[in-house]
């Protein structure tokens, strides 16, 4: 038997319990629009502002910053361009290059992915592992919810027994046990009330906590299956090429071309025409699309060789018979590194954030030198509205570890080619922990190949080294918003 203060005392305290429970159930989850997780960015107070790799002034020089190599003197100019563009198709001998199934492309180091992504397969999978574990405790909770509930009615059941007893009792003697039962019957109607009110909308809370995981993981599993089968039936990327080609898009856009899709362009004779995406209608048209990204569906840790070359999909048909649409791609280092030392070139950097937000970055010099120099990175002339990341480094830190942030300059690293500044050791690799190919200091304000997060917010214990590997821009969104949206395209400098 129960002695009535314990009973109550048990109760009362399994009902603080479950509050504190529910309080808590409130903060710790956040659905995945919310706004609900904090976001740091801008300057201030408390901004975690990541980026940098802190020096141990004991054992470590100071960083300094590394002169950027002039960009290319003389070379190729373009005169201002004619006020109206000759009639279109100035007769190119059309090549064709026939795609030869599956997601190869004839020029086959662009383009051997699926437009689909097997690559987003895994990064859902990935996502799905995080999410099983916390409905594996969200399930166990309500399961210990449900038993203590259980017991609470037993509780509650014995309680209406012994009241009856009482009652009983009381109509036995009435004037002994009166004050008693008053007593118990207050208990009782609070016991009741918060039986009845309470419980059930605790654990219908949790009810639809873990049925919207369910239905999470549902969504995520429909994915990953179409994805899948995306990835079996070989796709077939056909696209009839323009007839007009060129040396690069600026090229084309005075021989007649006009719409933004894909081209064959050949920069030198002495190599063959390759397969890019031309933007014809940004700020006058004539760019070259040499990094895009837009949606995940290509995974960009990838190793020197691949960004040598170049990888992804350079674009795809978006219901017309042609390719209009880019797909997410790095154009390759060696192209790059050629196509800018045509001559003066510039390079426009779009940047779009979560919200829809846009800003752009424009350096009117850009030049990236051979693999001997190890791609060195040159930047200046800047204008926009993105922040000079790439010549100032990151606008949150300050001093020297601002200067490690700096990327004018510095040669190119992938994973498996460290050439950062971040010491020799080779546990301490920029590539490695900001997850791109990029031209890393030490280590970066801005990763516009790093790791592409769905919904942008993103913090350090969903990263795989605690660092800022999201597509960051930090001058724009700080360290913990990775972008939807950036691409880098180049064009020739010419009068405007
Ligand atoms: C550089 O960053 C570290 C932490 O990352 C901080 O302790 C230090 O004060 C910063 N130095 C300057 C000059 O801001
Ligand atoms: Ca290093």
């Amino acid at each position: 038997m129960f002695c009535k203060s314990s009973i109550v005392k048990l109760l009362l305290l399994f009902l603080l319990s479950i509050a504190i429970d529910n309080t808590r159930c409130d903060s710790d989850y956040d659905e995945e629009d919310s706004t609900a997780a904090p976001v740091t960015e801008g300057e201030g107070e408390g901004v975690d502002a990541r980026g940098h790799r802190p020096v141990n002034r004991q054992r470590e020089p100071i960083p300094t910053l590394r002169p950027a190599p002039p960009p290319p003197s003389g070379g190729f100019r373009y005169r201002a361009r004619p006020t109206k563009a000759p009639a279109r198709g100035q007769a190119v001998k059309q090549i064709v290059y026939p795609d030869i199934g599956g997601c190869r492309h004839a020029s086959e180091e662009l383009g051997v992915l699926c437009p689909t992504g097997c690559e987003l397969q895994t990064a859902l999978v990935k996502q799905e592992k995080t999410v099983k574990p916390a409905i594996a405790d969200l399930d166990k909770k309500i399961r210990d919810l449900e038993r203590s509930s259980a017991t609470f009615y037993e509780f509650a059941n014995q309680l209406d027994q012994r009241l009856i007893k009482r009652q009983k009792q009381i109509r036995d003697n009435e004037n002994v046990i009166s004050e008693f039962n008053k007593e118990i019957e207050q208990h009782y109607v609070f016991i009741k009330d918060n039986l009845d009110s309470n419980m059930p909308s605790n654990l219908k809370i949790l009810r639809s906590i873990v049925d919207t995981l369910h239905q999470k993981l549902q969504k995520l599993e429909n994915v990953v299956t179409s994805q899948l089968d995306g990835c079996h039936a070989p796709c077939t990327v056909s696209c009839n090429i323009p007839v007009v080609s060129g040396k690069e898009c600026e090229d084309i856009v005075r021989k007649g071309g006009e719409t933004s899709e894909l081209y064959l362009i050949q920069p030198d004779p002495i190599f063959k025409p390759y397969k890019v995406y031309c933007d014809m209608t940004t700020e006058n048209g004539g760019w070259t699309l040499i990094q895009n990204r837009q949606d995940g569906s290509v995974g960009f840790g990838r190793t020197w060789d691949s960004y040598k070359k170049g990888f992804g999909n350079v674009a795809f048909s978006g219901g017309k018979n042609y390719c209009d649409t880019p797909g997410e791609y790095w154009l390759g280092n060696d192209r790059i590194s050629q196509l800018t030392k045509i001559g003066p070139t510039e390079v426009l950097i779009e940047l779009e954030d979560w919200n829809g937000d846009k800003v752009k970055a424009n350096y009117g010099r850009f030049s990236v030198q051979g693999e001997a120099n190890k791609y060195q990175l040159s930047v200046s002339n800047y204008k926009g509205t993105a922040g000079n990341a790439l010549m100032e480094g990151a606008s949150q830190l300050q001093g020297v570890n601002r200067t490690m942030t700096v990327h004018n300059g510095m040669f190119f690293s992938t994973f498996d080619r460290d050439n950062d500044r971040w010491t020799t050791d080779a546990k301490k690799q920029c590539a490695k922990e900001d997850a791109g190919g990029w031209w890393y200091n030490r280590c970066h304000s801005a990763n516009p190949n790093g790791r592409y997060y769905w919904s942008g917010v993103y913090t350090p214990d969903m990263t795989k080294h605690g660092t800022d590997d999201g597509v960051v821009w930090m001058n724009f969104k700080g360290s913990w918003h990775s972008l939807k949206k950036v691409s880098m395209k180049i064009r020739p400098v010419f009068q405007q």
